[in-house]
């Protein structure tokens, strides 16, 4: 009867979250005060007034100003920990957390300062929420394929805790291509790999991550139901895609919720899963991400049984501890 609550208590896990946009209006102000960083906002109102976007870009400007005020091992540390517990409420059992080093990297923190306090925050969360977790180091695709290097160089000190390298940030004008060669080293380096795919870019980009970039997961992928034959390779092949209702809706990527393709997705035999994306930023966590859709779309308890599954099937789990979920 109460989809919702159903929703909250079914065990999932989330594979896609921008871990600096998990940083809510309230942590901004805090982190800017203990870091005595200038604040073009004046309260926490104006912040959340100035969340309206059309488009990508639009909400990009604004998440990298907000991960600003983020400065020391203890910042990130907070950072993650808040998220988890979000996440933790919500039913989540495990998450997969992108982080943009380059963001952090530019202004002068040190990757390690960024790892470390991450990873803090994720061995507190296994430690007072039972929480798994893994990272995910995304390289920012505005940037060129030089700086994607030195930041995998960066790295190379924490391989042994990253899981995988991905790809985010502006997508049109700056397709896979750009970094087939990074992302064959960082392969070469056993990472495993996904990229930001079809969200506001065409179906090429989706066929050029899998061809070019060799990724285990295509994060967002709306845009390839544009191509039959990619939804055909994408179905033949088991691969998951990451889905993001309220990014989509806030993203103006899907203005009206009532033509979110997930239902058809499923439809079509598609690995899809439910993720919040930035929750800060677009709205909501995880649960609030399902329910977004109840009404819209007619999202069912089979619907959500079956994306709460292939958040498992789909994470970079052992087969053994995603056989534990099932
Ligand atoms: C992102 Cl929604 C989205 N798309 C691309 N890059 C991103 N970075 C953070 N959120
Ligand atoms: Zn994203």
């Amino acid at each position: 009867a109460d989809l919702a609550g159903f929703i909250r208590g079914l065990p999932k896990a989330e594979l896609h979250l921008h871990i600096e946009g998990s940083l809510e209006p309230e942590q901004m102000f805090e982190f800017a005060r203990r870091n005595r960083v200038d604040l073009s906002y004046k309260s926490v109102e104006e912040i959340r007034a100035a969340y309206e976007f059309s488009r990508l870009q639009d909400f990009l400007d604004i998440y990298y100003a907000g991960a600003q005020v983020l400065l020391t091992e203890a910042d990130f540390r907070d950072l993650a920990l808040a998220y988890f517990r979000r996440a933790h409420a919500d039913g989540v059992v495990h998450a997969e957390i992108f982080f943009d080093p380059q963001t952090h990297t530019d202004r002068g923190v040190p990757f390690a300062t960024v790892a470390d306090g991450l990873l803090a925050g994720m061995a507190a969360a296994e430690r007072d929420f039972g929480m798994t977790s893994k990272l995910i180091l995304c390289f920012l695709r505005h940037l060129d394929e030089d700086a994607a290097f030195a930041t995998l160089k960066d790295a190379e000190p924490y391989l042994d805790r990253i899981e995988a390298v991905g790809l985010d940030s502006s997508e049109v004008g700056h397709p896979p291509s750009k970094f087939a060669r990074v992302f064959a080293a960082a392969a070469a380096q056993g990472l495993k790999r996904v990229a930001h795919a079809g969200e506001e870019g065409p179906p090429a980009y989706v066929h050029e991550a899998l061809d070019l970039l060799q990724v285990d997961r295509i994060d967002h992928g709306n845009r390839a139901l544009e191509d039959p034959a990619l939804v055909e390779r994408l179905v033949a092949s088991n691969m998951t895609l990451t889905v993001c209702p309220l990014s989509n809706h806030k993203l103006c990527v899907t203005p009206d919720l009532r033509a979110h393709p997930l239902k058809r997705m499923l439809a079509l035999g598609l690995r899809a899963t439910v993720n919040s994306d930035d929750p800060a930023y677009f709205g909501g966590y995880v649960g609030a991400n399902y329910t977004a859709l109840i009404e819209p779309i007619g999202l069912t308890r089979d619907d959500v049984l079956t994306l709460a599954r292939n958040s498992f099937t789909g994470s970079f789990l052992p087969q053994d501890a995603i056989d534990k979920h099932l």
